[in-house]
């Protein structure tokens, strides 16, 4: 990982995408670090390439979405996605599809460079400049997730088009449908409530199983990129 661990800004000027980067500093909101073994009651998820539409072999195994983080403190720089998988999971050929609280794409991103594995914590971070443990960098200009209703989608380009490999909503269901597949906005039938605290993020329970349940395996946490998730809130 790049052990890029900057402070937290100032209140950010920017609630959501394509903002200026915000500067300053202050406290940051990951005291946490990595502590570089896999949580050992983190369960790998099985069942995450079930939401495929058509199963591909190669799809990474067990790779999930691990945490978001979309408030507004600090604008897109704040902002980031964590997945978590077993350590050397390939990485090579997944993306994220970030949709907007009107089912447009906002940004479709690649995870890694091909040949990238995940690390011994098994946790890989994608996020803006200001992002504590960031392993892959966006720029503002091709990142930002909405503050209060969105989606992800972790996705592989197969053969025969993108396979849905994990998918987060959160704030209310994200409607219309994206206007090209995967067209899922939420696992489940609810999303997930956003965090009130800009010092909050959304991310998966610890020792839960992915049941494709957006609203059940992940809650409120306070944030922690590129570190073990913290409780539910
Ligand atoms: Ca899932
Ligand atoms: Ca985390």
């Amino acid at each position: 990982m790049m052990a890029v661990a900057l402070g937290l800004p100032a209140l950010g000027c920017g609630d959501d995408d394509d903002g200026p980067v915000d500067s300053g500093g202050g406290d940051p909101i990951d005291s946490g670090r990595r502590d570089g073994a896999l949580d050992a009651t983190v369960v790998t998820d099985a069942a995450a390439t079930v939401d495929a539409a058509a199963p591909d072999a190669s799809v990474a195994p067990g790779i999930v979405i691990n945490e978001l983080y979309m408030t507004t403190l600090g604008g897109d720089g704040r902002r980031y996605v964590e997945l978590r998988a077993a350590a050397g999971t390939p990485l090579t050929g997944l993306q994220l599809r970030l949709l907007r609280s009107n089912g447009t794409v906002a940004h479709t991103i690649d995870v890694a460079p091909g040949g990238t594995l995940t690390p011994g914590d098994g946790l890989w971070v994608v996020g803006g400049a200001l992002v504590s443990n960031v392993d892959q960098f966006y720029s503002n200009a091709s990142w930002g997730l909405d503050s209060s209703q969105g989606a992800v989608q972790l996705i592989r380009n197969g053969v025969a088009g993108p396979i849905l490999v994990d998918l987060v909503g959160y704030g209310p269901a994200v409607t219309p449908a994206p206007p090209t597949p995967p067209t899922a906005t939420v696992e489940g039938a609810t999303a997930v409530p956003v965090p009130s605290a800009d010092t909050d993020s959304i991310g998966r329970r610890a020792g839960a199983a992915d049941s494709n349940v957006n609203s059940a395996d992940l809650c409120r946490m306070t944030a922690s990129p590129g570190a073990v998730n913290t409780a539910c809130l």
